[in-house]
């Protein structure tokens, strides 16, 4: 429409989340819709920057990573992702896409929730569709679940929807969630592992089809959502810290249980667990969660970041450990 019209270029950046109320399973792959509500903050670095530029007579799209041509599945993907966006503006035009990571390379840590939420920013520009943050949170979900809440800043919540129901692919979207004076520290560490065996897609279907574990889990998530929320409010990191660990160790407990298991957590990161646990006795405030991977993200007080990074470093030697806050929403660079 008129009011949306595209000037054909758009370059837009975003950040990664990290779930403090984990998404694990889907009710409908195709529509990308999660069995359950989760719960994230939104980091202030390893901004994804991401570059769509149309063009008229090209018949194939070009999909660039740091440069290189993406192939196989990830390029796929990204493919897809665009076929969409072009079924809804009405167009057939191919596209230049080039992304820019600022992960540590081979850190493992999911750049898809960052990824998708620049390529829906920048491609909903260059497309000339809707640019309001919901619209854009429900297209960023269909590239990768994480991404729809990666669209907003600081703390969001993502929405299970209405799977099933006509207005199912409307139902599901992020939104930002209300805090108190609430800005803790995320301290990232990096352990030293390989790539991983199995892509978070096929870990989380294999969960809930084999999971005996899994529904009970899904259950009580429910429960550590609604009380996440009381905390973020009264801003007690305890509690938010308290209710992320169990909620990420039991989303693990399902994948140990999975037929066969899904085991991401490698000894490393059961190393900087001790090392939390050893924080805790000390009295230092501090909180595990761990994703799809070995890494361990330490949730604690700011004013005790440096702190908590240097015993996390003391813990693993080998990795890298970087200290995150609450960062900004996806945002187009150049209007
Ligand atoms: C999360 N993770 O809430 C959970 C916790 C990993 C563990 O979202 O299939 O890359 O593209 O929707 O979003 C990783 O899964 O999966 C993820 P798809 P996604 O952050």
């Amino acid at each position: 429409s008129a009011e949306h019209r595209s000037n054909g270029s758009a370059t837009a950046v975003a950040h990664p989340n990290i779930a403090l109320i984990k998404y694990w399973g889907k009710s409908d792959e195709q529509l990308v819709l999660p069995r359950t509500d989760s719960l994230s903050m939104t980091l202030d670095i390893f901004p994804t920057t991401t570059r769509v530029r149309l063009v008229p007579e090209a018949e194939h799209d070009e999909v660039t990573l740091g440069g290189a041509p993406l192939e196989g599945e990830a390029r796929r993907r990204v493919v897809a992702f665009l076929d969409l966006v072009r079924e809804r503006a009405g167009s057939s035009q191919r596209a230049v896409v080039a992304t820019e990571n600022t992960v540590p390379t081979g850190a493992g840590l999911a750049s898809s929730a960052s990824g998708f939420a620049a390529l829906a920013v920048a491609a909903s520009a260059a497309y000339g569709l809707d640019s309001d943050p919901t619209a854009l949170s429900r297209l960023a979900r269909r590239g990768s679940g994480s991404a729809s809440r990666s669209v907003f800043g600081d703390f969001a919540i993502w929405h299970a929807g209405r799977p099933g129901e006509a207005d199912a692919d409307l139902s599901s979207y992020a939104e930002p969630v209300t805090t108190g004076e609430f800005a803790p520290a995320l301290v990232i560490a990096v352990v030293n592992a390989g790539p991983k065996a199995v892509s978070s897609r096929a870990a989380m279907r294999r969960t809930v089809d084999t999971s005996p574990l899994y529904e009970p889990w899904a259950a009580s998530s429910k429960d550590d959502l609604a009380e996440m929320r009381e905390a973020l409010l009264k801003g007690d990191l305890d509690a938010v810290g308290e209710i992320a660990e169990r909620n990420a160790l039991g989303m693990h407990a399902t994948m140990l249980a999975a037929r066969p298991a899904v085991r991401y957590l490698s000894a490393p990161t059961l190393t900087v667990l001790d090392s939390v646990l050893q924080l805790r006795r000390d009295g230092v405030p501090a909180y595990a969660t761990m994703d799809a991977g070995p890494n361990v993200k330490v949730l604690c007080h700011r004013k005790d970041a440096e702190r908590v990074a240097a015993v996390v470093r003391g813990a693993v030697p080998g990795g890298s450990v970087h200290v995150a806050g609450p960062g900004p929403g996806a945002r187009l660079l150049n209007g």
